[in-house]
């Protein structure tokens, strides 16, 4: 196998790769080509990403994986299904898609994740975690017995209720169903928890590995020797149980063995393609492999950014996620033995590496399980303590139901830190953070706060933390407009809006969070008031009555979907109160957003100073 040192510069001869104009072909490679074509398809992902940026180190991980189920299997007709899906730009580039790589994330270019739209071999779209095992089930229940149906989780993937909740029922139904573990012992973080600890163990019996190698030789033999390999590799697991828990679900456990050895893996495959019922193969992999920098920093190489940025942001503020953890930090420095902080596996985008590392004690990293995290808090608050759980918008919309039911309905003391609200550009539709002020708003004893800048994130995070019952505070991806954090100054109060400029106009903007900026820019331009709204829920009611007495029309501004959000809470109040004044809701409509940079997405839905300007024109005219 090649192994790289740096980032290719310029384009690789990769003749192999190119001769693959039909994915068919592949079939008929021996293993000298395969080989081959391992080290063509890494350069050139290597070549691909550093142009484009994007999810990098599980990508190189499962090169071999990628080619040897492209070569064993008979896709599109068999399904191939990638779990999360940032690891499947080897297969974007195997399955017709390679010129077009360095266009990936960016407007008008493939998706980030894979996307049944763009190609017939994406199986199913992904980008939020644990939902392969359930959908290659439910292809193998609605779909055609003579094709073949492959799961592809990671074990941080396999780390969520879902996936278990999947392969409790995958192994009742006995349908043929081949769920490949690819264990590289990594999240984005280190994996954490029990099953991780689990994989290791199984991976780390020295002795079981040995009469596995010896049992893989039976194996070949399939179907003859297949019952008395299965019954000598019962025996030996009864001694050291390695996949027992797999097993014990129904599923026939096979591994563990080395996922960079192409060789083995497509011996393997092709005696598993044949047999029947749920199958299990656990693949041990290095994630980053044949990228020495990747493989020496996982963590730092899940993503990388590419030559071509497309981020336009002009905020020169810091980071929305490191204001949240310093202001954790902070309030643990000050002796708050109460405080828990808490995370489903995103510590470092959610700016938490440092309080892990200094309050160990108050910290918990439940892996990817947003569900549980909530319940979490929910029990961590009833015992008097202070848990604040950070979470990505996207990704609380799996625990809504715990929200709603475990932390609402008991009115908990519980402080959601909402990190990556709004338009999140390059990942795509999957990890948009627009829906939340719509699914909050409706939960009663919610407090549900936006800021606008650094100082008002720092404050609605004290006054949210001090609050009894839940709260949420939703900031966006990236970096703030660099207002000065003033600790001491005068707090917040709930449900209070602020007027940040009063014109002699017949128009009041009324902002929610970071869209503060384009709203001044209108304002200015257009000469009207402008408030900064601070609450969705509860809305300053008060200031509303006002404000609808002086103007004749409230244009709202959010970046969430207009269905429900907080411009819908005003026009509720207004209608409710018969209030007589005119609105205008400005926010994103019924559409996912598309590729691009957050100022794409912005400007696709018309969320910038120009279009508002138009549509507050032709309203008025
Ligand atoms: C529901 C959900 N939560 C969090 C994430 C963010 N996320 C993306 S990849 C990843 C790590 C996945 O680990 P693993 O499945 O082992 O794949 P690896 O990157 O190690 O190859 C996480 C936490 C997500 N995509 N979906």
């Amino acid at each position: 196998m090649k192994t790289f040192k740096e980032l290719p510069t310029v384009k690789p001869l990769t003749p192999l790769l190119d001769s693959l104009v039909d994915l068919k072909n592949l079939s008929n490679f021996n293993s000298k080509e395969l080989i081959q074509l391992t080290d063509e398809l890494r350069e050139y992902l290597l070549y691909s990403t550093n142009i484009s940026g994007g999810h990098f180190g599980a990508g190189l991980g499962v090169i071999e994986l990628t080619v040897a189920l492209h070569h064993v299997f008979n896709s599109p007709e068999d399904k191939i299904i990638w779990d999360v899906g940032h690891q499947a730009y080897p297969h974007k580039i195997l399955t017709g898609r390679k010129e077009a790589m360095p266009t990936i994330r960016k407007k008008d270019g493939l998706h980030p994740f894979p996307h049944r739209e763009e190609s017939k071999f994406d199986a199913f779209g992904a980008g939020h975690s644990s939902t392969s095992i359930s959908a290659a089930l439910g292809m193998a229940l609605g779909g055609s017995k003579d094709n073949k149906y492959v799961s592809v989780i990671g074990d941080g993937a396999i780390t969520a209720g879902m996936a278990y909740e999947a392969l409790a029922h995958a192994g009742a139904v006995d349908k043929d169903l081949l769920v490949i573990l690819n264990d590289n012992n990594m999240s984005i973080s280190n994996n954490t928890g029990g099953i991780s600890n689990y994989l290791a163990k199984i991976w780390s019996s020295r002795f079981y590995i040995q009469v596995r190698e010896s049992g893989k030789t039976v194996l070949r033999m399939i179907p003859s020797a297949k019952r008395f390999a299965k019954r000598t590799e019962s025996h030996i697991k009864g001694m050291l149980s390695p996949g027992t828990l797999f097993e014990e679900l129904g599923f026939q456990y096979i591994g563990p063995m080395d996922g960079h050895d192409i060789k083995s893996l497509v011996r393997t495959l092709n005696n598993l393609k044949d047999l029947s019922g749920p199958i299990f193969l656990h693949l041990v992999t290095k994630k980053g492999k044949g990228f020495i920098p990747a493989e020496l920093d996982p963590i730092k190489y899940h993503a990388i950014s590419g030559q071509i940025s497309t981020s336009t942001s002009k905020n020169l503020g810091p980071k929305y996620q490191d204001v949240f953890g310093e202001w954790l930090c902070e309030k643990a420095r000050k002796g708050d033995q109460d405080l828990v902080a808490i995370t489903p596996a995103m510590s470092e985008g959610s700016g938490m590496v440092n309080f892990s590392k200094e309050f160990p004690e108050q910290f918990y990293d439940v892996a990817i399980a947003e569900q549980h995290s909530m319940t979490l808090a929910a029990g961590i608050a009833c015992e008097g303590k202070k848990p604040v759980l950070a979470i990505y918008s996207t990704f609380l919309q799996r625990a809504y139901d715990q929200l709603i039911h475990d932390v609402a309905l008991q009115n908990l003391d519980v402080l959601l830190a909402i990190d990556r609200a709004g338009l999140v550009g390059e990942d795509g539709s999957t990890h948009a953070g627009i829906f939340d002020l719509t699914y909050l708003r409706c939960i009663p004893n919610m407090v549900v706060m936006a800021p606008a800048n650094e100082d008002e994130c720092w404050k609605m995070l004290e006054l949210g933390y001090e609050h009894k019952g839940p709260a949420a505070v939703r900031y966006p991806r990236g970096n703030g407009p660099g207002e000065d954090i003033i600790k001491d100054a005068e707090k917040i109060e709930i449900g209070k809006a602020r007027l940040i400029k009063e014109e002699n106009s017949k128009i009041a903007i009324l902002s929610f969070g970071s869209v503060l900026d384009i709203a001044s820019e209108v304002s200015e331009k257009l000469k009207t008031s402008l408030f900064d709204m601070r609450f969705v829920k509860p809305l300053d009611e008060k200031a509303l009555i006002e404000i609808s007495k002086k103007y004749d029309l409230l244009v709202t501004i959010e970046e969430n979907v207009i269905a429900g959000g907080a411009g819908s809470a005003v026009n509720e109040f207004i209608h409710s109160n018969s209030l007589n004044v005119d609105l205008l809701n400005v926010g994103i409509p019924d559409s996912f957003p598309i590729i691009g940079s957050p100022n794409d997405q912005k400007d696709s839905y018309g969320l910038n100073a120009e279009s508002i300007i138009k549509r507050i024109k032709t309203k008025i005219d």
